[in-house]
């Protein structure tokens, strides 16, 4: 059970001073973007170390980078893997070896059909074993844990990162769900973790990627952050939705559950978005954060697929545009402009729990502005325009166009950017539900930025519009999450 004697050991091994990384170059693998995370091409000099055994009625299988020998030279943050059901504690050895070869202690715990036990025995299980008896004992840093959730085991995740809120020992930096259950209105948020990445397969037959969605909307705060205050329910996040992938892609090859012909693929996406996104919160190493986890760049194993990301940061942000009010910007000229509850059963077509705009342009030209409020005018510092966008209907459009106005500039208006130069808009895709159903239609958004690098003296601009060109008639478009945002990841 639990011993606060061994929060108090545990707690000063996780002080020891020194760097997270190794310095051994012969080490660790380096995820670099585009050229690795082929099974083929990987280059590790060393395997992980491994031991199996059980804490109390826990079986688990724990993984840790080999430092020439098993015993670790250093420090390394902590990945706890809770299983789907169906699957078991042994099925994610891709993901866990992949993480202990790239500097993670990772712990594949065995969850039971009861939730509430795995919550309760879990601690015991880290406390007694991991951080008391096991061979790493003393190189783990308990302040800097992911939790990584596949199917079931993503709820859980969720909730063991709320359970650990003011923990003594246990800080969670980051949440991973993958193929998530999100039946239940708990959403995850900044005090909770610092980082949280839903990954989900469209054609999932088990859990209805609708979960992901829904839990991607309602994670942190919805509005501006650091603008100047500190939200501490903002965290950052990021969606990928993986399509065609399956729901048993998420474990290893012939554990439970029915795969997708991109199963290996899919894993090895797993592993370059896990990874990174890992590496960032819980190391501080942001290398592949922008092409993998903001942007739609894909790990050279998924090459040939496609993902849908969506991303928010909790860092500096300037929000002006989330349509949580329902009410439809004034400053516009489209002939047909709603703000719609995605949530909402009557407006078919989507899974988002969220209100955006929806904007169908008659006639090219034709546009929306949204104003930012007064006093948050100033845009130097900032870095980026984003927002998150889909097409819901037509071909795929090419001038949807985004730009400032400042009084101070001549004539007022920038020179347009096409946000097409920046990403694609993602369009309709064909989402199949749990349960066997679908597929289904679905109107999907995702997230594309503009560097603000575009626009020259950024201190006073007062609006932001963005206008259709001719390939945009009559087509809809969907978009939410307008907001200037900075280069920080975490906020302070
Ligand atoms: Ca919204």
């Amino acid at each position: 059970m639990k011993s606060h004697l061994h929060w108090l050991i545990a707690a000063s091994f996780a002080a020891l001073p020194g760097c997270i990384e190794s310095t051994g170059a012969d080490t660790f693998i380096e995820t670099t973007p585009g050229e690795d995370l082929q099974p083929s091409s990987f280059v590790y000099t060393n395997s992980p170390c491994t031991e199996t055994g059980a804490q109390g009625d826990m079986s688990f299988k724990l993984y840790w980078p080999r430092d020439n020998d098993c015993v670790p030279d250093t420090t390394y943050p902590l990945a706890v893997m809770v299983h789907g059901n169906g699957f078991g504690y042994s099925d994610y050895d891709y993901l866990l070896s992949h993480l202990a070869q790239n500097g993670f202690i990772a712990i594949s715990v065995e969850r039971y059909n009861s939730e509430a036990a795995f919550l309760q025995d879990i601690e015991a299980t880290l406390e007694d074993y991991v951080l008391t008896t096991s061979p790493v004992v003393g190189h783990v840093n308990a302040t800097s844990i992911a939790i990584v959730g596949h199917s079931f085991g993503g709820r859980t995740a969720r909730k063991l990162a709320a359970q650990w809120v003011g923990h003594p020992v246990f800080g969670v930096k980051a949440v991973v769900t993958l193929a998530q259950n999100g039946n239940d209105p708990f959403y995850l948020d900044g005090t909770m973790t610092r980082g949280y990445l839903a990954i989900h397969g469209s054609i999932d037959h088990d859990e209805t990627p609708e979960y992901s969605f829904i839990h991607y909307d309602n994670a942190g705060a919805q509005g501006s952050q650091n603008d100047p205050a500190n939200d501490p329910l903002a965290l950052n996040k990021s969606f990928k939705l993986l399509i065609n992938a399956n729901h048993g892609d998420f474990g290893d090859p012939g554990a439970a559950g029915v795969e997708s012909p991109i199963a290996d693929q899919t894993r090895d996406a797993v592993k370059a978005y896990t990874l990174t996104f890992l590496r960032s919160h819980l190391k501080g190493d942001h290398k592949g954060y922008d092409p993998y986890i903001r942007d739609n760049m894909l790990p050279a194993g998924w090459s040939g697929q496609q993902t849908i990301s969506q991303f928010r940061d909790g860092g500096k942000r300037r929000t002006i545009g989330t349509f949580e009010d329902g009410v439809v910007p004034a400053n516009t000229n489209l002939g047909n402009i709603n703000v719609l509850d995605l949530g909402d059963p009557a407006n078919a077509g989507y899974f988002n729990d969220t209100h955006a705009l929806v904007v169908q342009p008659a006639a090219a030209g034709q546009y929306v502005r949204l104003s930012l409020p007064a006093g948050k005018t100033n845009l130097t510092g900032f870095k980026w325009i984003s927002l998150r966008i889909g097409q819901a209907s037509g071909a795929p459009a090419s001038n949807v166009s985004v730009n400032l106005y400042s009084p101070q500039w001549f004539g007022g208006w920038g020179v347009p950017a096409s946000i097409t130069n920046y990403g694609e808009i993602t369009t309709t895709k064909p989402l199949s539900l749990g349960n066997g159903a679908g597929p289904t239609q679905v109107h999907t958004m995702g997230t594309i930025r503009v560097p603000l690098s575009a626009f020259s003296s950024l201190d006073n601009v007062t609006m932001l519009q963005l206008s259709f060109g001719a390939d945009a008639v009559g087509k809809s478009f969907v978009i939410d999450d307008v907001e200037f945002y900075g280069s920080s990841l975490v906020s302070p």
